[in-house]
């Protein structure tokens, strides 16, 4: 019998989403970085095995809606529960439920949702054991979780144990992705967050989220295994530009080098990138800009 369906993963920012369903996929699919809301759309991850395909969704992290990019990461992120098969919550080892955590949490009872809930307790590298039993009879106490699972999503801990409960609770159903495709995501989307991770690790903080990325271009050259990509780095605020330049251009291209590496990786193919970074005011409250930039 195949199983098969779809998982959405939710979880305030930066409790380990994105390291976990790249751990899962065996590749660098979505932006990674310390920052929160680096994700910022929902994301398709295809996991495949013989006997089961796991489709999942990589959601933005829920928080309270500030401005239009917040209200539209909210509503994706809670319009997808009652859809899929199985949810997986993650949340870290904090010791306490923070308010976030208590916003999803009572969310999650308040829709009264029939889906099964797998909570992941992640980042267990940076706990000792003792801490955890407790953090698990915490989140149990909740009885909302079908079954709780202690993970390091960057040490590769625990992510078995997750999939095989994944396997338990997904139903019959079809391979719905060939088994060897792991996003359903074009390539320039994926490119253009690859670039947007690598400016977010490097820029301190006085450049905060302020930042998209769009493709302008990306072209194979014909007979050459080269791919050409020139891409706009957008930032809110004039006096940000010489930040993200850098002292003779040392951090556009620094940025420019690591994602390059990262690109060619992924494409497998040489490639010749090129940054420019362009200042536009407010970008974030402009629903047209964020259709521009592919996030609806
Ligand atoms: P997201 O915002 O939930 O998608 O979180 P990310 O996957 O972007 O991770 C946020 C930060 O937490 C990054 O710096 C990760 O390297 C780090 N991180 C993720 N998983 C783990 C883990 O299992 N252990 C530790 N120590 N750090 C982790
Ligand atoms: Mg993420
Ligand atoms: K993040």
């Amino acid at each position: 019998m195949f199983k098969s369906g779809f998982i959405t993963i939710i979880g305030r920012p930066n409790v380990g989403k994105s390291t976990l369903l790249n751990q899962v996929v065996g590749q660098k699919i979505s932006a990674i970085s310390n920052k929160p809301q680096t994700t910022r759309n929902k994301i398709t991850f295809i996991y495949t095995e013989d006997d089961f395909q796991a489709v999942f969704l990589d959601t933005p992290g829920i928080q309270s809606p500030k401005n239009k990019l917040g209200d539209y990461m909210l509503k994706t992120s809670e319009s997808t529960l009652n859809e899929v098969d199985v949810i997986t919550y993650i949340v870290d080892c904090s010791p306490t439920i923070g308010k976030l955590d208590s916003y999803i949490v009572n969310t999650l009872k308040e829709l009264n949702i029939k889906t099964p809930i797998i909570l992941l307790i992640n980042k267990i590298d940076e706990i000792q054991k003792e801490n955890l039993f407790e953090l698990i009879e915490m989140y149990s106490k909740l009885d909302l979780f079908t079954e709780i699972i202690p993970i390091s999503a960057l040490k590769n801990d625990g992510v078995n144990e997750y999939l095989e409960a994944l396997k338990k609770y997904l139903p019959e159903g079809p391979q719905y992705y060939p088994e060897d495709l792991v996003t359903d995501q074009p390539e320039k989307f994926i490119v253009a967050e690859l670039i947007r991770e690598k400016a977010l690790r490097n820029l301190s903080e006085e450049v905060p989220h302020g930042i998209a990325v769009s493709i302008e271009k990306m072209k194979y050259r014909d007979n050459k295994e080269i791919c050409d990509i020139e891409a706009n780095i957008y930032i809110e605020r004039e006096s940000h530009k010489k930040i993200v330049i850098g002292k003779n251009g040392d951090m556009i291209k620094k940025i420019g080098t690591q994602a390059r590496i990262e690109i060619e990786n992924l494409l497998d193919y040489k490639v010749n990138l090129k940054l420019w970074v362009k200042v536009e005011k407010n970008w974030r409250e402009k629903e047209i800009k964020l259709k521009n930039f592919g996030y609806q």
